[in-house]
């Protein structure tokens, strides 16, 4: 499968700044009229996409913040899922991801057999991610709800090496994952390590709470931030444009 027109956009976005950032946007953390909002802060500061979703999605209103977000920004909005339940009509794309820190079956390749025929039927774009859980100092949601042990974060190696088996089986993105609201975000380390062994691109996110946080993780190679926590509940689009130009490199 060749990628498509968002995932493409991306990549040409990389050519021109050092690495994209994203908002994550879970469409359980307010109104659906407050996570618009914080939508469109995100669209005004300059973020190259929002990624909309979590680890449960219980908010009815979730297809139309998406469609509102479509319609009123002109970036990708993308589908960050939490299981084959959340895919539905309305958003750019789908960061179709496998969960391959873990060892459980059914989000290695259960949750995506079923999804591959929702995904196909609505003719959404899919973004293949491979995505890895990071120890980052206490349980998190992902963690708990997935039923998976993080990878060590003082294993360098280890993470290299299963971004090296995502690579090997066709995958083009890898999801470095400290978890939504994490104490520790993943170490430079661990994404540097990551970053020297293959060819995919790298997202880290997860406890980044600071620009500071986002440009040290930009140096060791990030190819995208992804930033959730922080903005719902600051609601401050001068901190988006600081992260923006952390991640950019201005
Ligand atoms: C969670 O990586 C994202 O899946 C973002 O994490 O909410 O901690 O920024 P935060």
């Amino acid at each position: 499968m060749l990628p498509g027109p968002i995932e493409n956009r991306l990549v040409q976005n990389l050519e021109k700044v050092r690495s994209l950032f994203f908002t994550l946007l879970d469409p359980d953390s307010g109104s659906a009229a407050e996570i618009i909002e914080c939508g469109l802060k995100s669209a005004r500061a300059g973020v190259d996409a929002i990624l909309l979703g979590g680890s449960f999605i219980g908010n009815p209103a979730f297809t139309p913040i998406a469609q509102a977000l479509k319609k009123e920004t002109n970036i990708p909005v993308v589908l960050f899922p939490g299981g084959c339940s959340h895919i539905s009509p309305g958003l750019d794309a789908i960061l179709f991801t496998s969960l391959i820190s873990g060892r459980n079956p059914q989000f290695l390749i259960d949750e995506q057999v079923r999804g591959a025929v929702l995904v196909r039927g609505l003719k959404m774009e899919a973004i293949p991610t491979a995505y890895m859980l990071i120890e980052s100092g206490r349980t998190t949601a992902v963690e708990y709800i997935s039923n998976t042990r993080p990878i060590p974060s003082d294993k360098p190696a280890i993470a290299a090496a299963h971004a090296m088996a995502a690579e090997l089986m066709g995958q083009r993105w890898v999801y470095l994952e400290a978890g939504s609201g994490a104490m520790n975000a993943v170490p430079p380390k661990v994404v540097a390590a990551v970053r020297a062994s293959v060819d995919l691109k790298v997202i880290v996110g997860g406890g980044i709470r600071t620009p500071e946080q986002a440009r040290e993780r930009v140096e060791a190679g990030a190819h995208a931030i992804v930033v959730g926590n922080l903005f719902e509940s600051s609601k401050d689009e001068g901190l988006v444009k600081d992260f923006v130009q952390a991640a950019h490199g201005a």
